[in-house]
């Protein structure tokens, strides 16, 4: 090799261990051994060489161009090591650290209040069961032993829809016990369901929306009774106001769907609100032992079953947990609202208040 090549590949030793990244490289390979690169150039002049010499210079730009060629080969795998290992040290994660989610919404204080019901009733033994909104009067009233002339099945009080299903009129349900009409039907004893859900009247003040939730609860087996009605429902309360010691009252009442029929009422301050004690009675749940003609409507034979029912308006046990005042925010999707009585989603209910 002349002191020419020599030179050459001294130049670009120099310049390849200065290329810092890929495209400097690729700049440098076309200035050497690219269609106008002085390597090839040199190859392309070698005609001009004399004869003799030829040969000889030949071979040794052939053996430089390779030379080259495999460095700069290389020098680019060297460079896309170093970028990958660049890129794997300024992306890499700490699989360790705890979540930090950014908390971008809130569960409405309805569901949450029906996700606590769920809970709670839930380590009862009693499973969640739902229904649709829009139902037939049979399963919302007749099943219900509610008499065709009762005051609830006035179309004042109760949206119905156009049209029948299977000749019987269709209705917005007024509370959720056709899901547990559907339930006793559907499935046989023993059974534990609630039945939390959205119910509809035609009633539209201050203190009533035309739609409104409602959680009643079944429980059907062969030797239920009124204390099994009793001590479930108080688990419930003391669980559900996270009062251990919250006194609650049975009282006699009346619904058509029930026989006997307790209404059941927790002690509280009238004055201040706070639930616990106080002296006051408040009314919270209606229930009672399921009627006879409700269970053989359903295809039971009360001979051999019975059992107990009971229901509760979310937003009305909601507000009084909460110390809500008003119940329209409930409907009105208003943020500052919602951030203020809104529950965390990454915090859903636990049992540690109670049962
Ligand atoms: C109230 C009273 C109540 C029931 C609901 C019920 C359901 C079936 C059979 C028998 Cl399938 N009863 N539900 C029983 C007693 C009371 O609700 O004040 N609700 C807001």
């Amino acid at each position: 090799m002349n002191d020419e090549l020599q030179a050459l590949r001294a130049e670009a030793d120099s310049a390849l261990a200065a290329c810092a990244d890929p495209r400097a490289l690729e700049a440098l390979r076309v200035g050497l051994l690219g269609r106008s690169g002085r390597l090839t150039l040199l190859l392309r002049d070698l005609g001009k060489t004399a004869p003799e010499a030829r040969r000889e210079r030949g071979a040794a730009l052939n053996r430089l161009r390779d030379e080259l060629a495999a460095r700069i080969e290389a020098r680019g795998a060297e460079l896309e090591a170093a970028a990958l290992a660049a890129r794997l040290a300024a992306e890499r994660v700490d699989v360790t650290l705890p979540p930090r989610p950014r908390e971008n919404g809130t569960i409405h204080p309805i569901s949450r209040t029906m996700e606590e019901m769920a809970a709670i009733f839930g380590a009862m033994g009693f499973a969640v069961a739902e229904g649709p909104d829009v139902e037939d009067d049979w399963r919302n009233f007749g099943a219900l032993n509610i008499p065709e002339h009762h005051s609830a099945r006035q179309d004042m009080d109760t949206f119905y829809l156009p049209g029948e299903r299977e000749g019987r009129r269709r209705v917005l349900r007024t509370h959720t016990s056709p899901v547990q009409i559907r339930t006793m039907l559907a499935s046989p004893p023993p059974i534990r369901v609630i039945a939390p859900g959205r119910t509809y009247r035609a009633d539209h003040d201050a203190t009533h929306s035309p739609m409104f939730h409602q959680c009643e609860g079944l429980a059907i087996d062969r030797d239920l009774t009124l204390g099994h009605l009793k001590g479930c429902l108080i688990d419930f309360l003391r669980a559900f106001f996270a009062a251990p010691a919250l006194p609650v009252r049975f009282r006699a009442s009346y619904f058509p769907f029930t026989e006997p029929s307790m209404e059941v009422d927790i002690g509280w301050n009238r004055r201040t609100g706070e639930i616990g004690r106080g002296g006051d009675w408040l009314e919270i749940l209606g229930s009672g032992m399921v009627h006879p003609r409700v269970l053989a409507n359903c295809g039971l034979d009360p001979r051999e079953w019975q059992g107990f029912a009971f229901g509760m308006g979310v937003e009305r046990v909601t507000m009084l947990k909460h110390g809500i005042n008003d119940l329209r925010p409930f409907y009105e999707s208003d943020l500052r609202w919602l951030r203020h009585y809104g529950f965390s989603p990454f915090a859903p209910p636990m049992l540690h208040e109670g049962v």
